[in-house]
């Protein structure tokens, strides 16, 4: 018997849009309004100056941990541009942008990075989940949350975000193959940004792309230029659409950089050299689309000064907050705690009563109302 070719046989296409320089393949150029590229580019451009100033509020201690976004505005602002607010976003733990998109307030995410539960709880009308820091526990989640909407039959979708790192564990394979059996309304947004941390991409799998993935799972993956937004816009807007039309779900492999550390707890100089960033600097998805809208002169006069503003008053309004509840970590992910946490709850009570950790100041600071998760208990923010 001879060997026989199967159908289909696969190809996957790279898409870009606008070049380095902002030059614009015409034929490719999605239908924006001048309003919606000018919301774009503030979204893009708020995103980088609260990074920036975010990676400074750690280094002078004011918030904990942090993994910046500077590089990845497109990947980010393109894809979640085109939800709508019924729609569901899950996040890993690098979405900034897409959060600030979808109606975070800055000083609610200030919140998170400083320690605080109240920072982690999206609002009860929000559709979204919570920063999901367990490298690709959030993927099969988002396939729940599709599947139940195709269960309902309402016509919401899911953007779930991840990086490539994320693509060599077993939940993004799971969640992959539950999505292309069900054939859920689902799109899966990777941001390659080269590194797991120290980890290159060519450590991590030595598959051409990581949009072919999808096609062993059953449905389309498409590379796109993840550094222009033009190209990540009419991806996804593409993927929505199908998703929405009961088409299936999607992979796009956004192929962008991280510029800057892993997390402020990352020196990067250590695992790579300042040439291949300097390489990407030029490739800059701020400066590319500037220069995109500076032809089309839909370029705002102090537009940064504003944004920069905005972000002063929300940092106000953050460090007006009484310091984080260091008890509230005991609370919800038992029902029950075990006893070992009860024991270690009970040093963390004496310690906060002994001052080891100061407690709120009181008066000059606002008490934050922490509620209780679903199904579990209110418990007081400091023992008397
Ligand atoms: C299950 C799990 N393993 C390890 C870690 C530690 N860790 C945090 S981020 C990260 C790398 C993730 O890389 P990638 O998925 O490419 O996302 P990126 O950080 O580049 O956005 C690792 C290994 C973790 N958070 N979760």
């Amino acid at each position: 018997m001879p060997r026989v070719p199967l159908e289909p046989r696969f190809t996957i296409e790279y898409l870009s849009v606008l070049d380095s320089d902002g030059n614009l393949d015409t034929t490719l150029e999605p239908q924006i309004s001048p309003d919606d590229l000018k919301r774009l580019y503030r979204a893009m451009l708020l995103g980088r100056r609260l990074d920036e100033r975010m990676v400074r509020l750690q280094r002078q201690g004011r918030i904990g941990t942090f993994a910046p976004i500077k590089g990845q505005e497109a990947s980010q602002m393109g894809s979640v541009f085109t939800l709508r607010p019924t729609d569901w976003m899950v996040p890993s733990f690098r979405e900034t942008g897409a959060m600030l998109w979808r109606g975070w307030p800055i000083e609610k995410i200030l919140l998170f990075f400083a320690g605080y539960l109240e920072g982690g709880q999206p609002a009860p009308d929000h559709h979204d989940l919570p920063i999901t820091v367990p490298v690709a526990t959030q993927l099969p989640h988002a396939v729940g949350l599709a599947y139940a909407a195709q269960y309902r039959g309402d016509d919401a979708i899911v953007m779930a975000y991840f990086g490539d790192g994320a693509t060599s564990e077993g939940d993004f394979h799971e969640a992959l193959n539950f999505a292309g059996v069900w054939h859920v309304p689902i799109v899966f947004v990777c941001q390659n940004n080269q590194w797991a941390i120290s980890v290159p991409l060519k450590k991590q799998t030595h598959s051409r792309t990581l949009a072919q993935k999808a096609l062993a799972y059953g449905f389309p993956g498409i590379q796109v230029d993840g550094n222009d937004v033009l190209a990540v816009y009419a991806a996804s807007r593409e993927a929505v659409e199908r998703a929405r039309a009961g088409d299936g779900p999607t992979l796009i492999e956004c192929v962008t950089y991280r510029l800057g550390v892993h997390t402020t707890a990352d020196d990067p100089t250590r695992y790579r050299s300042d040439e291949e960033v300097k390489e990407w600097v030029r490739k800059d998805p701020l400066t590319r689309f500037s220069a995109y809208l500076q032809k089309r002169n839909l370029l705002e006069e102090g537009l940064e000064e504003k944004l920069d503003d905005e972000i002063a008053a929300a940092v106000k309004r953050f460090e007006a907050a009484a310091v984080a509840d260091p008890l509230t970590m005991f609370d919800h992910v038992y029902a029950e705690l075990p006893p070992h946490l009860v024991t270690q709850r009970e040093e963390m009570v004496q310690r906060v009563r002994s001052r080891v950790i100061e407690p709120p100041a009181g008066g000059e600071t606002e008490q934050l109302e922490s509620p209780p998760l679903r199904g579990q208990r209110r418990t007081s923010r400091w023992p008397s």
